[in-house]
């Protein structure tokens, strides 16, 4: 059995499957699968519906255009022109696999193995636990399970970039998208947590006073591997050892990527 982590589908199908059969995946390995399944690619109804069917294989976490689909169909907001969802909205799976996937994780950790995912990653203003509390408290507004806030509400009242930095006696919604914000949208961040949200480019581009995340967030977490997707333009490389970029841009024309977790082997296909 082997463990493979797999960053951004988005839609991409065709290369899903290439990637799976390339690595000979089989029916005893499991799949961590770090976010935006659907939206910019061609087939999200058919990729959403394959991952369903594997379910009992494969750990997710939700990333931001995940979570969009989400917001369109049940916090009533509209797609904008570059989503692909119209397949996918108009399905008669629609219902199982919107509920389904508002089921999912934001965060997840395997201590025996000894890595963590999240779609943006992980900030260095929380330790371990936190992120794990704090994702767990999101999660239940989704999924559901907390009284207080309700999923409709959260889907309804998702998007926003306030507050831009974290403090730790936000309540309700503030904090529920607060934490959504850190571990589905960040890229840049200032020492003291204020999120940067509109850059998305490369780092010798990036504005100055930002960082990247992982540039802070890699003295904190010494001793834990940590994958994330969602930053495409970085193509995969975030020079520090344990953290690991798993976008590889594969719905802008370049590479899906797998990696052996139990290895730390990568795999690419080749999208042109
Ligand atoms: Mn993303």
């Amino acid at each position: 059995m082997a463990t493979y982590a797999i960053g951004d589908i988005q839609g991409c199908l065709a290369q899903l499957n290439d990637l799976l059969k390339k690595v000979k995946f089989s029916s005893e390995d499991k799949l961590w699968l770090l976010g935006d399944l659907i939206n910019r690619g061609p087939q999200s109804h058919d990729t959403l519906l394959k991952i369903h069917d594997m379910q009992d294989q494969c750990t997710i976490v939700l990333g931001n255009h995940d979570l969009h689909f989400l917001a369109i169909y049940f916090g009533g907001h509209n797609p904008s022109s570059a989503d692909r969802f119209d397949e996918l909205l108009a399905s008669t799976h629609a219902h199982e696999l919107a509920h389904w996937l508002r089921g999912q994780k934001l965060f997840h950790y395997d201590a025996s193995l000894g890595y963590a995912m999240s779609h943006a990653g992980i900030p260095h203003i929380w330790t371990l636990t936190e992120v794990a509390a704090y994702a767990k408290e999101v999660e239940a507004v989704i999924s559901g399970a907390d009284s207080e806030l309700s999923y409709t509400t959260f889907f309804q009242q998702m998007y926003g970039n306030e507050p831009s930095c974290w403090v730790g006696d936000l309540v309700g919604m503030a904090r529920a998208r607060s934490i959504t914000n850190y571990l589905t949208r960040m890229r840049l961040i200032r020492g003291d947590g204020t999120l940067e949200f509109s850059y998305k480019g490369t780092l010798d581009q990036m504005p100055a006073g930002w960082q990247p995340w992982y540039e802070l967030s890699k003295e904190k977490f010494v001793g834990l591997k940590l994958m994330f997707g969602h930053w495409a333009a970085i193509g995969g490389v975030t020079g520090v050892a344990d953290i690991i970029a798993l976008d590889t841009g594969a719905v802008w024309g370049r590479y899906l990527t797998a990696m052996m977790l139990e290895t730390g082997v990568k795999t690419t296909i080749c999208v042109t």
